[in-house]
Formats: C-alpha cells, structure tokens, sequence
C-alpha cells in the first residue's frame, strides 16, 4: 500500500515551498528546498523547477493565489506531472490544490514515506513503514476513494450497511491493528535480548543524527565491518548493534540507528520508536553531524528537538564533528545544552581524530561504571 509511488518513467516534479516571515528565514527556507530536492531525487523524480514563497501568515492553500497561477504556468510548460510540497498538507489542501493545478500533488511527508518504503530491508523495518503508510492514509481515504475501491473493495469485503469509505476506512484500521501487534512481538523480543546486555554491565553507545552525517562510517571504522555507507538520504533504516572492542576492562556495544531530517513526520518517528529504542537504551548518545555543512546548527537542533520528543533529553551526548577532511569555512563557536559532555573533531572517511575517539569513550564508559558501582554497593 504505497501513499506515493514514482511510476517506471521517471516524472517530473515542481517543488513548492512556503514559510511564515516569522518563523523563517530565507536561508532556511532555501536549505529546505534544497533539502526536498533531494528526497525528491531520492525518490526517483525528476526535480524541474523551485518555487518558494515568503508569506505573512498561513494561507489555506499553501501558497497565494498569484503564486498558485505562476506555477500552474509553469505545468503546462515545462511538462509537469507532480508538485511536490515542502510540508505536510492537510488532506483538504491536498484535494484543492489538485483542482486547481490540474496535476497530481503530494507532501514532504508521502515522499519521506515513499523513500522508507524503498529502503526497508528488515521485516521489522517493512513493517513500521507500512504502519506509518496506513496512519498517513487513514484522514485521506476520502480522496483515495477509486484508489481503494479497486484494492480491498472486491466482493464479500463490504459489511452489511457499511459504505464504501467505511469499509476502506475499516481495512485500514485492521491492518495498523495487526501491523501493530507483529511491532509488539518483534520488540518483546529485543527488549529480552537488551535486558541480558544490560545484565552483564555493558556500556552501550548509539550513533544517532542527520542523515547522511556519516554513522554508518564510523560505525563501520569502529567495529571494522561493513554496513551500507552511501551519499545518500536514510540509506540504512535499521538499527545494527555490534560489539565494540575499547579495551580489557570495558564490554560495550555500539549501534548504528536510523537518521532523521528536518520534518520528519511524527507518524514515522511513532513508528520508528521500537528500533529508536536501542538508541533510547543507550547509555551515552554519540551525536554525529556534517561539519562541513554551513546549515549544521540548525541541524544539531533538529536532532535535538527530535531526541527529546523521544524522552532522551537527559541521556549524555557526545558531539562528534565529522567530515573535518571537507570543510572550507571557519565554523562558529557551538553552544551546547548541559547533556553534552564533550565535542570532538573526526574524518570518518581518513580516520582522523578515531584514536581521540576511542580514549573519549574510555574515559566515559569509565565514569558510567563508577557511578553504576556506586549505586550498587
Ligand atoms: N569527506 C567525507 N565524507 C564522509 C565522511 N564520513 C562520511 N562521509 C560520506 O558521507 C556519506 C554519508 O555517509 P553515511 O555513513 O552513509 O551517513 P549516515 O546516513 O549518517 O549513516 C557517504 O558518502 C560517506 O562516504 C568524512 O569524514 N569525510
Ligand atoms: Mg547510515
């Protein structure tokens, strides 16, 4: 059941974006749009053209009305077959700005979906997916009426009494339900393996960040394997946990956890929450980012906002600032919060700054079993 899917010959898309003054700035609006270029690109379109708007206070259809026409200009002329907008629309919205523009349209938050649903690999991870899919179709059956109709509306599937929407709506429901409950039985299950690390006084670490920071890398130089490390957005959904060797008197487990992005929609971050629960686990979070990206402030925000809403604002942080191999402008000071512990400077790519890593996370694994030896004496 796929929200949005890219048909075989790739389509060409128009991305829209509209920020309140307020609460935006211009760069940030622009890096968004850059960003949404890239999940659009991520998922197979072919980005044409960007539009962005300014406005001064919410308007009911996204953008106003003199934008609208521009870029219903912009459609027929240059061969448009979806608009893709930078925000969750609301299903009303969705359905209008379809009439207007004569073209299929779809939200920041159905793209995100539909690159998950492409990457998934796990049966855990396809499930959660398919649970946010379902919870994002739930208040749009209405418009995806045909669409459905032909999926589950064959004979015998109709209750009695029930229309059409109903019965969609009730298929619907089924499924998150028994989606739910295979989530819950997957997760007893690591939460009975995790006890049994917690048992044995191990310290965990959880990389966790942007995508595309460079976890995947450093997970990988950490524990000398090989997970997929690419240039690309969320190319690894799973969460890996390996061993990790720091020295004799240290056990220590390190995982690799799915990264986020501005708007990540609350409905995957719900469903993700069962995997996000070794980084939620973790004794000491390493918050990795892309220090050769200008925007990076905005970003450590981001995954902190993020990291709260999970419950992981107390969990101690540390920064670490990859990409260092790359960088061509002189960062600015960064102001932590009190869960930041410590900051570093790495290259994943030419292992520099790996040694001064490792030593850190002695040194705090040190601490942790202090005090984890003073509570129990
Ligand atoms: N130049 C450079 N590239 C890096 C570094 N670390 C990671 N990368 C590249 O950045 C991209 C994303 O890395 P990945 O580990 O998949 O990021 P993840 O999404 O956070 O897991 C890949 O193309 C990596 O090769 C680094 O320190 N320097
Ligand atoms: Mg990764």
């Amino acid at each position: 059941m796929n929200t949005y899917k890219t048909e075989s010959k790739r389509e060409r898309a128009l991305l829209i974006s509209s920020q309140i003054r307020k609460a935006s700035s211009l760069k940030n609006t622009k890096e968004s749009l850059s960003e949404l270029e890239n999940l659009a690109t991520s998922a197979g379109t072919i980005p044409i053209k960007k539009f962005y708007q300014m406005l001064n206070k919410p308007v009911r259809t996204y953008v106003g009305s003199g934008k609208l026409l521009e870029i219903k200009h912009h459609i027929k002329k240059l061969r448009i077959n979806v608009c893709i907008f930078d925000d969750e629309l609301n299903p009303n919205t969705q359905k209008e700005l379809e009439n207007i523009l004569e073209v299929k349209v779809i939200d920041r938050t159905a793209l995100i979906l539909d690159i998950f649903s492409d990457r998934a690999q796990t049966h855990e991870g396809k499930l959660q997916v398919q649970l946010a899919q379902s919870e994002y179709l739930m208040p749009r059956l209405a418009g995806q009426w045909s669409h459905l109709e032909r999926l589950g509306g064959g004979v015998g599937t109709r209750g009695p009494g029930e229309t059409q929407i109903e019965t969609d709506r009730r298929l619907v429901r089924e499924k998150i339900k028994s989606v739910k409950n295979s989530l819950k039985k997957i997760e007893r299950n690591r939460t009975s393996q995790r006890r049994k690390r917690m048992n044995n006084n191990i310290i965990n670490f959880s990389l966790v960040g942007y995508t595309n920071s460079g976890k995947s890398l450093l997970f990988n130089s950490l524990v000398k394997t090989k997970i997929l490390s690419k240039d690309q957005l969320f190319s690894t959904l799973d969460t890996t946990t390996r061993k990790l060797f720091l020295n004799e008197n240290i056990s220590s487990t390190v995982s690799d956890t799915v990264g986020f992005i501005n708007k990540l929609p609350t409905i995957l971050v719900e469903s993700f929450k069962s995997t996000l629960e070794e980084a939620i686990n973790a004794d000491i979070l390493l918050h990795v980012i892309d220090y050769s990206n200008e925007n990076f402030i905005e970003k450590i925000n981001t995954v902190d906002k993020i990291l709260n809403d999970l419950g992981l604002s107390k969990v101690p942080k540390i920064l670490i600032k990859n990409k260092i191999d790359i960088l061509n402008f002189t960062p600015g000071e960064i102001v932590l919060d009190r869960s930041y512990i410590s900051q570093i400077e790495t290259s994943a790519k030419l292992g520099d700054g790996l040694d001064k890593l490792r030593h850190l996370l002695i040194k705090a694994s040190e601490t942790i079993i202090n005090e984890r030896d003073y509570i129990y004496v």
